[in-house]
């Protein structure tokens, strides 16, 4: 191997925006990366329930994030992190392939942790309600396994599966006022990482101030079982 290679590929110096949605926790994972690389760049909102044209020029499946690097646009938000991963310093994936590959695979678990979140926050009735409560737990639970010494994911460096678990444990600063589910009974470890990942800046700056009302207002037009939780609550609190 050429001794002179640079240790990262070309480094990126087009201009960078983020093509983004206030709530998506997609879209925050890229947003955690650039800062976390210290990378400038524009964040341009979009509207998901209008989609503009220019956008779905640029976004084939009509989804968010999309990275334009200059006039190239990159979709898929574990494909953008890798993207910037690779192109600037230091790395947040480990060296190691095989490490890298437990990495992969963990950033997946993630994602289908979110579509459980969806399923958990557009459950039709009590029962499914609790049921989807419960397997939420029993995610936790396995990722409890796969912990270390912490603070996060792979021990004092921050990684892209950090990135991935930071906008995944945010649901719950909100879910948590609603109702005690029991999510985090019995793990230890993943409540220590959860309180790692909030207090970290790249992971803080990753949504609007008004992050958390938004995402009331939100789980509140749902009309699931968790939105009549919420106006229960609210009644409560009125009375
Ligand atoms: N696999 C995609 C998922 C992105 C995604 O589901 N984005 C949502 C918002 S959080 C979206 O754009 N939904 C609009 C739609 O599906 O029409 C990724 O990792 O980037």
């Amino acid at each position: 191997m050429d001794s002179s290679a640079p240790s990262i590929a070309t480094p990126n110096v087009a201009p960078l925006t983020l093509v983004s949605h206030a709530l998506c926790p997609y879209v925050q994972r890229a947003a955690i990366v650039l800062a976390e690389k210290g990378l400038p760049f524009e964040r341009r909102d979009i509207d998901l329930a209008a989609k503009p044209d220019w956008f779905l020029k640029i976004s084939p499946l009509g989804k968010t994030p999309v990275l334009l690097v200059g006039d190239e646009a990159i979709f898929e938000s574990a494909v953008i992190c890798e993207y910037l991963d690779e192109t600037t310093p230091a790395r947040l994936h480990p060296a190691d392939a095989l490490q890298r590959a437990r990495h992969r695979s963990w950033i997946e678990f993630g994602s289908a942790l979110l579509n459980l979140i969806g399923a958990f926050y557009n459950a039709g009735d009590e029962q499914a309600l609790n049921a989807r409560a419960a397997e939420i737990h029993t995610r936790f639970a396995q990722i409890e396994s796969a912990l270390g010494d912490g603070p996060f994911f792979a021990g004092p460096h921050f990684s892209l599966v950090d990135a991935v678990f930071g906008p995944v444990f945010r649901y719950f600063d909100v879910l948590d006022r609603i109702a005690d589910f029991g999510f985090w009974t019995g793990l230890p470890k993943l409540q220590r990482w959860r309180q790692a990942l909030a207090a970290r800046p790249s992971v803080l700056g990753a949504v609007h101030a008004d992050y958390p009302e938004r995402l009331h207002r939100f789980l509140q037009a749902r009309g699931s079982a968790l939105s009549r939780r919420m106006m229960s609550v609210a009644a409560s609190d009125r009375a």
